[in-house]
This record gives C-alpha cells, sequence and structure tokens, in this order.
C-alpha cells in the first residue's frame, strides 16, 4: 500500500466561553486537519491547533497549509505509511523546523498505518502503560467569582481536580492574589496549577513566583520569554515549585539544552511542538534521563487531535503533571462522530484501530475555510 495523496483543511470551530491566555482569547479555535489516502482508498486523518493566529508562535494555520501543500506532499507520495519514520526523516532533510506541519503530516500517516493494521496507534509506540490519564481544566474566563463556580462545579461532576491558571494578561499582582482566592475557595480539593505564558521579567517572577509558593500553588508554567533559558534556570533553582518549560520545549535539541542547563525541571509535552509523535518519544526519553517531570499538553485540539495525544501520553510511563488534553470540552462542535470520555477526574484513552477516532466529512466540510482552489473529499 502507498500513499496516494495528501489534503489539508483550515477549520474555524467556535468555543463554549472565551478562553483567555497572555496574548490571545479564543472565541473561535482554527485547527488544521490532515488527510492521507493510500491507493487502496483507506485514510488516516490528524489535526493540530493553532492559538491566535502568530501570536502564540510561529506556525500559523495558513502557513502549515501552504507548506504541507508546497513541500512536504510531494515528498511522501508513494511511500508506505508503515514507514512513518523514515518518511518523516526524509521529510527532514530537506523541510527545516515547521514542527507542526510535520505533525499534521506524521499523524495522518500513523493513523492510516494503524488502521491498515487494525490496531489503535499506541501499538505502534511500544503498547499502551496507561487506560485513562489525570485531566486538568483550564479556569480562563478571567473572572474570580467565575471561576470558582466553575472549579467547584467541575469537581463536584468529578470531571476535574487539576486547574491550571492562565495569568499572563494584565496586573500581575492582581493575577496573583487572583490565584490565592481560588486556592482558599478551593483548598485541598483541587491542585492549581499556573501558565504565565512567557508574560513575565524576572523581577516580576521573583515577586510572584514566591506569593504563588506561598499560596499553595503546585507548578508554574512558562514564566519568562521561551529565550530566556538562564533566567528559567536561576527561578529552578530558587525555588521549590516546580517551575515548567513549555513554549521553550519544542525541537528535541531545545529539550537537551533545558534538560542540560536546568531552565526549568519539568516540560509540558505536545506532538504539535516537537513534530510528531516519534519526536515527541524522544522527547521523553530526554526528560526521563534528565530527571525532568512530565506533563501531557495541549493546544487545544479538538477531538482529533486531542485522541492522538491521548493515545501517545498513554504508552509514557510517569506523566508526573497529569495531562491538559480537555480541548474537545471547549468545542460547542467536534468532527469526530464518537467522542472522547472524561470520566472520574481522567480522560479514557480511545483505543480503536488508528487514533480510535471516526472522522465527520460533514463537519470537516462545514467549518472548513473556502479556498479558490479545488478542494475534494
Ligand atoms: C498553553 O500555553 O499551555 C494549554 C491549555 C490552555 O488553556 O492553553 C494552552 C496553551
Ligand atoms: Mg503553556
Amino acid at each position: 500500500m502507498k500513499i496516494r495523496s495528501f489534503e489539508v483543511y483550515i477549520l474555524d470551530l467556535p468555543t463554549i466561553r472565551p478562553h483567555q491566555l497572555a496574548m490571545h482569547t479564543i472565541t473561535v479555535q482554527t485547527i488544521v486537519v490532515g488527510c492521507v489516502t493510500d491507493e487502496e482508498g483507506r485514510e488516516g486523518w490528524s489535526e493540530v491547533a493553532t492559538i491566535g493566529g502568530a501570536s502564540y508562535g510561529e506556525s500559523t494555520p495558513e502557513a502549515i497549509k501552504a507548506n504541507i501543500d508546497a513541500y512536504i506532499t510531494p515528498l511522501i507520495i508513494g511511500q508506505d505509511p508503515i514507514h512513518f519514520d523514515k518518511i518523516m526523516n526524509d521529510v527532514s532533510k530537506l523541510v527545516r523546523g515547521n514542527y507542526f506541519a510535520k505533525t499534521v503530516v506524521e499523524n495522518a500517516i500513523i493513523d492510516l498505518a494503524a488502521k491498515a493494521k487494525g490496531i489503535p496507534a499506541f501499538e505502534l509506540f511500544g503498547g499502551q502503560i496507561h487506560k485513562s490519564l489525570p485531566i486538568a481544566w483550564t479556569l480562563a474566563s478571567g473572572n474570580t467569582e467565575k471561576d470558582i463556580e466553575e472549579a467547584q462545579d467541575l469537581l463536584q461532576q468529578k470531571r476535574h481536580n487539576i486547574f491550571k491558571l492562565k495569568i499572563g494578561k494584565g496586573d500581575p499582582f492582581k493575577n496573583v492574589e487572583h490565584v490565592r482566592k481560588i486556592k482558599e475557595a478551593l483548598g485541598d480539593a483541587a491542585r492549581l496549577t499556573v501558565d504565565v505564558n512567557q508574560a513575565w521579567d524576572e523581577d516580576t517572577s521573583n515577586y510572584c513566583i514566591a506569593a504563588l509558593q506561598a499560596a499553595g500553588v503546585s507548578m508554574v508554567e512558562q514564566p519568562l520569554a521561551a529565550w530566556d533559558l538562564e533566567g528559567m534556570a536561576r527561578l529552578t533553582a530558587k525555588f521549590n515549585v516546580p517551575i515548567m518549560a513549555d513554549e521553550a520545549a519544542t525541537s528535541i535539541q531545545d529539550v537537551f539544552r533545558i534538560a542540560k542547563y536546568r531552565a526549568g525541571n519539568s516540560i509540558a509535552l505536545k506532538p504539535c511542538k516537537h513534530g510528531g509523535m516519534t519526536q515527541t518519544k524522544k522527547v521523553v526519553g530526554i526528560a526521563e534521563a534528565a530527571g525532568l517531570g512530565l506533563y501531557g499538553g495541549t493546544m487545544i485540539e479538538s477531538s482529533l487531535g486531542t485522541a492522538a495525544c491521548a493515545q501517545l501520553y498513554s504508552t509514557v510511563s510517569d506523566m508526573k503533571f497529569g495531562t491538559e488534553i480537555f480541548g474537545p470540552l471547549l468545542f460547542k462542535d467536534n468532527v469526530t462522530i464518537n467522542e472522547i470520555k472524561f470520566e472520574n477526574f481522567e480522560v479514557v484513552v480511545p483505543d480503536g484501530p488508528g487514533f480510535g477516532m471516526e472522522i465527520d466529512k460533514e463537519k470537516v466540510k462545514h467549518y472548513a475555510r473556502v479556498f479558490s482552489g479545488k478542494q475534494e473529499m
């Protein structure tokens, strides 16, 4: 069986409420969906999400699609999907960076290869260790009372007992007070983490992390700019609360440098940042060897991309900080017929063939942007 075609779609999916980050408030989340077909007519599907155009990272949806269409698709036609690592190795010789684009391509090929064998994709990564994983929710309404209410409701439903607060926007000192009040209201019933999304300088971090640590926060994600490894190393050495690298932890080489200089003592995994599932497993290896704590991160993918993350994370032995792959719960609608289950504070790892999700082509068509060129499914 050989790869016959690769199509890329850009979809805009509305969220159930505004989701406020340091650089952007999401009301419509843009995802990029890939579909690979083989000569027998079988299909593999993949998804990556992006946040706020170019404001979160360099890979915009438009660039992902353009670079796959122009530079990656011609390299994969005629190849055997089961050789997904070899295929991506060949691609990487001619396409630098472009980690999100490579993830769309590799994940679709993996979905196809696993479906053709009638096995879940995690079997191609050594087998499933966890059937379900702890799942955090992000409180990001921007309002203290609303966030407390939302958290209490979710605790009662047994949906989440880990909450992340996005505190990179606005006055850092007011934001720390916002976190302290939420922690006080929830007490020991929930674990609270924060994500600064690179918004603070080192002085602000020194003051605010001390206050967050005193308030009982259990992890601080990416307080400084992604480039500031030295500053991250100083914060990691200074505080007991774990400091997590997210935007800084992209390529395997970047993660190696973080490990070497201890520029963070934990890493947020996201296949899209690392360039696919194979690269993510390499990141896991580096982190395990260096004693860095792992977190199953998200770019807020819908059910399709979340299933791929869940399957890969289920093959990681120790996910110290659990996961945050809550994306499907934030969307008003999904592009798959089946849904991912969330129960007892955990996400249940899909275990059907491929990523275990059945694509809803009508939904893909409905939410896809229309281009002047022909788009067929
Ligand atoms: C990020 O920076 O971690 C993940 C969860 C969330 O609310 O935002 C994303 C991005
Ligand atoms: Mg983050």
